[in-house]
């Protein structure tokens, strides 16, 4: 997949971009399976209670299921030539199923990935969307810009934001988010499960750096590695 140069102008300025049909119905089929098997076989959350409870994050999150699946494997391999294309010295960092469970009102606070201290354009979220989304499953929720903006406020886990979009991806569907833009997912309410797989890609400028492993919630920081929160960033 070659970006434009539209594209690539457009995901700098507005911290995000939606590929529509990135891949065909059949690989798409086969990535929701591939997602199933790994949620069925490893049950794997990767935080807290602790964290779920204060940034009324309410889902189950899979850390790197590529290790475990080839066909997800594959699949952030062919990711990272499209990252490739944003980020100009690239480095794989991680993937990621969120898994909103029906009937459980899993959903996604607004937050941002990393340390908003890294700045723009050094850390990308790939999103695959694996089925077609709705109003009842829950689209994603992104503010335009706002990986432009700093640090996310404080305020409300699921409270609107001014300029605030939502995007109802379809099956097959690749949404390429920048880590500092505010993004996060309602609740789901229908009677189907709601998967993303997400694969991050990095800039060299931030390799090893501890700003990866703090998240930016409504409700304050997050350090992921250390399982606690942070009071000072
Ligand atoms: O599942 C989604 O649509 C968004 C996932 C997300 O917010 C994330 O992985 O950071």
């Amino acid at each position: 997949m070659f970006l434009t140069d539209d594209e690539l102008k457009f995901i700098r300025k507005e911290g995000f971009l939606v590929l529509n049909q990135f891949k065909e119905v059949k690989a798409t089929l086969e990535i929701l399976e591939a997602i199933k098997h790994v949620v069925v076989n490893e049950i794997q959350a990767h935080n807290t209670a602790e964290f779920y409870e204060s940034h009324g994050a309410i889902n189950f999150t899979f850390d790197n299921p590529h290790i475990m699946n080839s066909v997800l494997n594959d699949f952030s391999k062919e990711i990272k030539i499209t990252a490739g294309e944003i980020i100009p010295s690239v480095h794989f960092h991680m993937s990621l199923i969120q898994h909103n469970k029906a009937g459980l009102k899993h959903s996604i606070p607004w937050h941002q990935d990393i340390s908003y201290t890294v700045g723009p354009g050094n850390f990308y979220n790939f999103l695959f969307y694996p089925q077609n989304s709705s109003k009842k499953m829950g689209g994603l929720r992104l503010v335009p810009k706002s990986h432009l903006l700093g640090k996310l406020s404080l305020g409300g886990s699921h409270d609107e934001l001014i300029g605030e979009i939502i995007v109802y991806p379809k099956a097959g569907d690749l949404i390429i988010v920048d880590g500092l833009t505010f993004h996060a997912v309602p609740v789901n309410n229908a009677k189907q499960d709601r998967y993303s797989f997400c694969t991050r890609f990095i800039s060299s400028k931030i390799v090893g750096s501890k700003a990866l492993d703090i998240g930016h919630y409504r409700t304050g920081s997050y350090d992921y590695a250390k399982k606690e929160p942070v009071n000072h960033v």
